[in-house]
This record gives structure tokens, sequence and C-alpha cells, in this order.
């Protein structure tokens, strides 16, 4: 099924469901968990790093991380995937984003209410008693693997840490939910820039198809998503995402 396909279904759908991963960002520069040679695992062993334990072993390494790749978040801007995501707002009747990712990259592209499945690198909390923190004023980029202090809780003294869920973390419980139902109710769901393994989140797009929705997928490379995806758009976001709104929508 080719691109002009999946724009007809896309054109006649009522509920859009766009649930996006790394890849989505990758085009702004913002790198991916398990693309070689640049993905974040191949550096740091993210797995390892982007864990509770972690963060108690080493507090100034992880923190360190998080506010490497939210300094090099600032630096960037959406590219035209986002865009072309936040252009669908006012075509389809409804629309629900929700993405793994923990950038701010759909918002500053006009996305509005938009599912974060784990967390944000923009909203720190106190490790101790869980109550928000003021994000650091700093605008200095740490070097990769530099450690740096994470702030201190101004109410219990607690280490402040990044506010994205961790392998072994339950996922926000009204996040899952109100991805689960938009799953299950839409009539198409458009996965893009996921490799699909990281569950619970991974279970959305599997969802969809088992409720009768249609699965478009967006991905240059095979995922394991390939057996349930309607129409398999191979290439990056931000060239076919443009492409598949205006064959939609002139
Ligand atoms: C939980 C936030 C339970 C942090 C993230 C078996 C063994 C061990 C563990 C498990 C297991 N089975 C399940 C688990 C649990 C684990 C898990 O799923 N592990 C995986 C590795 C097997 N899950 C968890 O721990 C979750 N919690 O299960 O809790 C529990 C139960 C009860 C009580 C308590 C607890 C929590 C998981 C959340 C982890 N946090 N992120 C941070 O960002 O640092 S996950 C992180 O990795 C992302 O958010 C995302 O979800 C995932 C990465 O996946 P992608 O986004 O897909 O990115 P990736 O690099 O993999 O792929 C990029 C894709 O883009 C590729 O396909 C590429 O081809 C494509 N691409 C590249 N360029 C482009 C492109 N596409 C389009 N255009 C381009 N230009
Ligand atoms: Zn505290």
């Amino acid at each position: 099924m080719a691109l002009n396909d999946a724009a007809k279904l896309l054109g006649q759908a009522r509920h859009v469901v766009v649930f996006t991963g790394a890849g989505i960002s990758a085009e702004s520069g913002v790198p991916t968990f398990r693309d070689a040679l640049t993905g974040l695992w191949s550096r740091f062993d993210a797995q390892s790093l982007a864990t509770p334990q972690a963060f108690q072993e080493d507090p100034e390494l992880v923190w360190g991380w998080y506010e490497w790749r939210r300094q090099l978040v600032r630096r960037v801007g959406p590219n035209d995937g986002h865009r072309a995501v936040a252009q669908l707002a006012a075509h389809v009747p409804q629309l629900t984003v929700i993405t793994q990712n923990v950038d701010d990259l759909h918002e500053r592209a006009g996305s509005t209410s938009v599912v974060h499945l784990h967390g944000s690198l923009f909203a720190p909390r106190c490790a101790t008693c869980s109550r928000p923190a003021p994000l650091p004023e700093t605008e200095d980029q740490p070097d990769e693997g530099q450690r740096v202090a994470p702030p201190r809780c101004v109410h219990c003294g607690g280490p402040v840490r990044p506010g994205v869920v961790w392998f072994g973390e339950q996922l926000p419980e009204a996040a899952l939910e109100s991805a689960a139902r938009a799953a299950s109710e839409c009539d198409v769901l458009l996965t893009i820039g996921t490799s699909g393994l990281v569950y619970p989140a991974a279970e959305i797009p599997r969802l969809a198809a088992r409720s009768g929705a249609s699965v478009i997928q967006v991905n240059p490379r095979p995922t394991p998503l390939d057996p349930i995806a309607t129409a398999n758009l191979v290439g990056p976001a931000a060239e076919i995402l443009p492409a598949l709104v205006t064959t939609a929508w002139g």
C-alpha cells in the first residue's frame, strides 16, 4: 500500500492517533536510542543509565546525562515531521498525539495536549518527596558524560531527578489510560519513528490493530510492528509526513 493509499485512509479517518518514538526527533538532531553509532544506547548504554538504580549509585552521572540531553533539545528545533503532525489537528475531526519521547518538540511544533508516556526532560521533581522542582537556570550544556550535581529540593533537601519514566518504573497511570483508550477507539493509528520494543508503550499500536484500526507505519527501517502495519511507508518522517498531509488534504 503506497503513500497515496495511506493518505486516503488518513483523509477519511474520524479519530487518528499519532504514536511517536525517538525517530521523529532524529532529523532535529536528537540522538535516538538504538541507531548505531549515534544512538544514546551505544554511547552511554542508556538502558543501564535510565534506571533508578543508576541514579541511586551515581546521581551526578545520571543528572549530567539528562542535563546534556535537555540542553541539546533546547538548542534544536522541531522538524517538518513534528510540524506535519501538528497540522493534522486542523484536518482530522479527532486527533490524539501520544509520544514516548521526553523532548518538547511536538509542543514546540504546535501540537497540544500531547500524551507523554515516559515523562519529560522539562519536569524535574524531588526524588525523595516527589514535589516538582524548578528547571536549572543555566544555559550551559555539560560535556557528554560530564558529572553534574543534581539540585537539592527546597522543601526536603532531597536530590532532584529528571521527570522521566525509568526502566522498572510505572508509567503515569493517567497517560497510559488515555493512550490505551484512544488506541482502542481510533480508526487510524500512525506509528512514527519507533522500534516498538519498549513495553508497555509498545502495546499501544498493537492494541489499535486488535481493535480494528488501520495502522500506518513511518520508519526507514523494518521493525517488529511491520506485521501489523496496514501501510508501511519506508523513509524519514520529515520527508514522508508532509507528503502524507499534502496528498491527503492538498
Ligand atoms: C515497566 C524515558 C514495570 C527515559 C524510556 C524484559 C526484560 C527487561 C525488562 C522488560 C522486559 N519486558 C518488559 C520490560 C520492562 C521494560 C522494557 O520494556 N524493556 C525493554 C528494553 C524490553 N519496560 C519498563 O521498564 C517500563 N516499565 O515495565 O514497569 C513495572 C510493573 C509493575 C511495577 C513497577 C514496574 C518503563 C519503560 C520506560 C523506559 N523509559 N524513556 C529516557 O528517555 O531516558 S524508554 C525509551 O526507549 C523511549 O522512551 C522509548 O520508549 C524507547 C526507545 O524506543 P524508540 O523511541 O522506539 O527509539 P529507538 O531508538 O529504539 O528507535 C528509533 C526508531 O526510529 C528506529 O526504528 C529507527 O529506524 C527510526 N528512525 C530513525 N530515524 C528516523 C526514524 N524514523 C523516522 N524518521 C527518521 N528520520
Ligand atoms: Zn523533596
